[in-house]
């Protein structure tokens, strides 16, 4: 029997080597730590049986020879089998939960020949926790009962003779652990097994690097639904942003990863780890991930770099961000301008050529002027105001307000960005000369009352702030309140005055102005002071006598002071006076106080020579030097050189000459010129700075205009200037001919050659003379009357009969104006002289220069207006230029394009009518604005499908008045025409 079942033992082992075979090569999954595995232990296992008689250990090898260990017992027929097989102990290596592998066979009961008994199918598994491995002799009551374990299969004899493997697995957890380490045991209570194999093990969570944070091996916790919070540590040069976390499962996973490390600034992330950036390469605060070349400008040699160094003279801001290019200071603003008006300054300048690669450029503006002692500049000081301000001008203007009358101002437009704080000492900047004009002082702001009496007030008061000159004197105004109609002025050259004539008890206004030599000054606010009551004598008896006594006093005091005044010329009506001061009294009037200083025609004097030397200074040839000839003149070569007159700076002048062997004629009418110059006085005319007569050649000096003539320097320049200078010039040529033409002088050649240019492009009229001007001029030709006239500049009136007046200057003021809107270009271009005065005789005029803006446009036109009278003035031509500058929005409207094709005239009178850009611009111009909204609702939205109105489509519009109907179609015909039949080809 015994045999017998040998031999079933012989046969399952064979079996078992056949399953090793396949088995073998298994392995556990990366997670799983092994504490025993029975196939890799190569020597005795040490295992207890007992009895001894049970469990067997069977030595085998595998196919690679290797010895393996199995336990067998298969004591199936005997009764009451208690086989137990004790592991030796196992530590468990801190794992609080381990799992438990078992491979075996198990020989199916009913398959055994001969019945099966007492025969089982099944072994029970159990474990014993121990902090050492000192005692085994546990009983078997100590020990906890993992499992009654089942086989899935059982083989039979068949199997063994098919060679048939029914090897099963079975795996039990055991937990929660407490001690070191345990035993198992193996109970067999009387079945047939192999034990093919025993694998003991705990799972782990890996070690994994999970954005960029370490997460070590972790053993899983004890039950099997437990998630292990695991910090995580970040990989070299990286910090966390939030503490990295991960949760490990009972199955050995990583779950639910919270948080990251990210790579400190100079290094990136490659792979799970943080490289160091190269040189040429930074990485700043975790901004980019990756590493990131230098921008422009910009470098850095050394490895790990958070950010790069700027270039030689490039600069970063603070606020800039690391990644922007390095930049650096603005170069100077360009074509910088001024225009002087009164006490006020426009500058105006052009945006710099370099930007130093940045957006944010402003201006600031530093002003300092030429102290009248000293002859040194300084601070202009903090009553000069600047609109909008002084500094962060995003705007390339400024307003300077509030300066002193007649002095030389420089200012410093300086561009700055960003990083010209940085880049400090240095300054880019362009600088002004200017010198202010007369004005007018400031109103008197402080008046006060003195002592009153019944009859007089003294009134004193204060210098007004800003005297803008030397104050000649004050102007008193004062009348019995509520009785302005009449009213007493009293002129003084002091700051007090005692008023008398006054009525007892009585209210009295008091205005009071300055005068300088640019005139008067506003008046100061009203101040209303009270005379004393009437005092009536306590002793009413006695007032006859003292009535008597007081006439006769008074008599006797008239005799007297008629007696002494009567050598005086007799003035205004004069009381009581301060011989400083003149008093007149109005009714219903006002005074008219000299007029403003006029010209004198130097043709006038007897002796030329002396109306030279009445308007002009004789300078000493000695102080002059002639550098240089900068062109020619009617009358000899025209000069540059240094003028140095004593006690004075050295200044640049030109030098017109008179060439040898002139007439006496010829002499004369060189130096008319000198002698009408010398007259003016004013920013916009050229300033003469004297005559020399006394040595040869006779020569004109003046202010040397850097530029040259206009029409030269705008061809040089084509397209180079801002609207705004462009308007700047001609406001500075039309200030000049309003001093001009108030002065009572026509210049009759007025023309963009005759405007000199400085270099702050400041324009200033030139070229005074009488006749001689037009023989001077190239462009002036003969009429049929005989004179010689340039024609394109000059208007018909002043062509068919000399009529030369101030309104013929506004005629060329508008031709100087198409000159300089069109850069220079020559006006009715090569049409001959004659074919000018035919076109412009049938109402034809010059069109819109390209780029020119409507309001320019209009304002041409109305110089080039037929009737001389209804032309503008210059007054008006300065104050319409003045309003566009502080408004340029309104020069944005660009003259209609068709308007202006160079080889085409416009027919004066509609051809305003091509200027309109809009519908609505046309119906404003003929004032009926009011209906926009209408035309536009009913589609008539362009002039184009406007001159196809009919009567009935106007009535359709919504235009039922009658009138304006009529007004709206006599313009739609005009402009109907205009477009027909507007050009004239030449
Ligand atoms: O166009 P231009 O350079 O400017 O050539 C003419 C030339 O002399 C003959 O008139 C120039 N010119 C005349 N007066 C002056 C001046 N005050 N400053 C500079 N250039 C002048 C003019």
């Amino acid at each position: 029997m015994v045999s017998r079942w040998s031999c079933v033992s012989v046969k399952i082992t064979c079996l078992f080597f056949y399953g090793f075979a396949v088995f073998a090569t298994q392995g556990g999954p990366s997670n799983e730590v092994n504490l025993l595995d029975s196939r890799s232990i190569m020597g005795d296992l040490g295992w207890i049986a007992y009895p001894k008689n049970g469990w067997e250990e069977i030595g085998e090898v595998d196919e690679n020879y290797a010895p393996i260990h199995t336990y067998q017992v298969c004591r199936v027929m005997e009764h009451n089998q208690n086989n137990w097989l004790q592991t030796n102990w196992i530590l468990n290596e801190g794992a609080q939960r381990v799992f438990v592998e078992l491979k075996f066979t198990l020989r199916d009961c009913n398959s055994l020949p001969g019945g099966v008994g007492t025969c089982k199918e099944t072994f029970n598994v159990y474990y014993y926790e121990s902090n050492d491995d000192d005692d085994r002799n546990i009983r078997e009551s100590q020990y906890t009962k993992i499992d009654t374990i089942a086989a899935d299969e059982s083989f039979t004899e068949l199997d063994l003779g098919d060679r048939v493997m029914k090897l099963n697995t079975e795996v039990r957890d055991v937990g929660p652990l407490t001690k070191k380490g345990f035993y198992l045991a193996f109970q067999d209570l009387g079945a047939c097994i192999a034990l093919v194999s025993v694998r003991v093990f705990y799972k782990k969570c890996p070690k994994v690097v999970k954005n960029l944070a370490v997460f070590p091996d972790t053993i899983t916790g004890s039950d099997s639904s437990q998630l292990l919070e695991v910090l995580g540590t970040c990989v070299n040069n990286s910090v966390a942003e939030e503490l990295p976390r991960m949760h490990c499962s009972a199955e050995g996973e990583w779950l639910v990863p919270i948080g990251r490390c990210m790579c400190q600034a100079g290094h990136e992330e490659v792979n799970g780890s943080c490289q160091v950036c190269k040189p040429g390469f930074y990485r700043s605060a975790l901004q980019t991930k990756a590493c990131s070349k230098c921008p422009p400008h910009s470098f850095t040699k050394t490895e790990g770099s958070t950010s790069c160094q700027c270039e030689h003279s490039f600069h970063r801001k603070d606020t800039d961000p690391t990644n922007m290019a390095c930049t650096k200071p603005p170069s100077a603003p360009r074509s910088a301008i001024s225009n002087v008006n009164e006490t006020s300054v426009l500058l105006e300048w052009s945006a710099p050529e370099e930007t130093g690669g940045r957006k944010d450029v402003t201006y600031s503006v530093v002003c300092r002027k030429m102290s009248a002692e000293s002859k040194q500049h300084e601070p202009c000081g903090s009553h000069v105001r600047y609109l909008p301000q002084r500094t962060g001008l995003s705007n390339t203007s400024v307003m300077v307000l509030d300066l002193l009358a007649h002095t030389n101002y420089t200012f410093e437009v300086e561009a700055v960005n960003g990083v010209s704080d940085l880049a400090k000492p240095l300054r880019h900047y362009v600088s002004l000369n200017v010198t202010t004009n007369q004005a007018a002082p400031s109103p008197v702001t402080v008046v006060k009352r003195g002592k009153t009496a019944k009859n007089s007030i003294a009134v004193s008061w204060q210098e007004p702030d800003r005297p803008n000159g030397i104050i000649l004197e004050y102007e008193i105004k004062y009348f019995e309140k509520d009785q302005e109609t009449s009213y007493t002025i009293i002129k003084s050259k002091e700051t007090e005055i005692v008023v008398d004539g006054l009525k007892p008890s009585s209210a009295y206004i008091f205005q009071i102005r300055a005068r300088t030599s640019a005139g008067y000054g506003g008046f100061s606010r009203r101040f209303e002071f009270e005379t004393s009551p009437y005092c009536k004598s306590q002793d009413q008896g006695r007032v006859p006598v003292i009535a008597v006594a007081v006439t006769l006093g008074i008599i006797l005091l008239a005799l007297i002071t008629g007696f002494l005044l009567s050598g005086r010329r007799c003035g205004y009506s004069k009381a009581k006076q301060d011989p400083d001061e003149e008093k007149m009294h109005f009714h219903n009037g006002h005074i008219k106080f000299p007029g403003v200083r006029t010209y004198i025609d130097p043709h006038t004097y007897e002796d030329p020579n002396q109306a030279v030397h009445e308007f002009a200074k004789e300078i000493d040839v000695s102080c002059i030097t002639i550098e240089r000839v900068i062109g020619a003149g009617e009358f000899g070569e025209v000069c540059s050189g240094p003028l140095r007159l004593p006690g004075k700076r050295e200044i640049v002048v030109a030098i017109k000459t008179l060439k040898a062997g002139y007439t006496e004629k010829q002499r004369r009418d060189f130096l008319a010129e000198a002698s009408i110059m010398g007259q003016f006085d004013h920013p916009n005319i050229i300033h003469l700075e004297g005559v020399v007569t006394k040595s040869k050649p006779v020569m004109i000096i003046t202010e040397y205009m850097e530029n040259g003539s206009l029409d030269t320097f705008l061809k040089k320049n084509d397209g180079q200037f801002t609207v705004i200078q462009l308007v700047g010039m001609l406001r500075g040529i039309a200030s000049g001919m309003r001093y001009l033409s108030d002065m009572g002088y026509v210049h009759r050649d007025l023309a963009a050659r005759n405007i000199l240019v400085n270099s702050n492009l400041v324009c200033k009229v030139s070229d005074f003379g009488l006749s001689r001007v037009l023989e001077d001029d190239p462009e002036a030709a003969y009429t049929t009357r005989g004179g010689k006239i340039p024609i394109r500049w000059t208007a018909p009136e002043a062509i068919s009969y000399r009529k030369f007046t101030s309104a013929s200057d506004v005629w060329s003021y508008g031709i100087v104006m198409w000159e300089v809107m069109s850069y220079g270009e020559r006006p009715y271009w090569e049409m001959s002289n004659q074919d000018v005065i035919k076109a412009v005789e049938e109402s034809y005029r010059l069109p819109g220069p390209m780029d020119c803006p409507t309001a320019l446009y209009h304002l041409m036109m109305d110089c080039w207006q037929k009737d001389r009278n209804s032309r503008p003035k210059f007054d008006e031509i300065v104050s319409l230029l003045d309003k566009l500058i502080r408004n340029p929005s309104s020069l944005k409207s660009l003259v209609n394009p068709s308007n202006r094709v160079s080889n085409l005239l416009v027919e004066h009178g509609s051809a305003e009518l091509c200027a309109f850009s809009s519908v609505g611009e046309w119906l404003d111009a003929i004032k009926m604005g009011r209906y926009t909204e209408l035309f536009m609702e009913s589609g008539y939205t362009s002039l184009d499908v406007v001159t196809q109105m009919t009567l009935e489509d106007v009535r359709r519009v919504g235009v039922t008045l009658a009138g304006h109907q009529k007004k709206i179609l006599n313009s739609i015909q005009e402009m109907r025409v205009q477009m027909t039949n507007a050009t004239i080809p030449v």
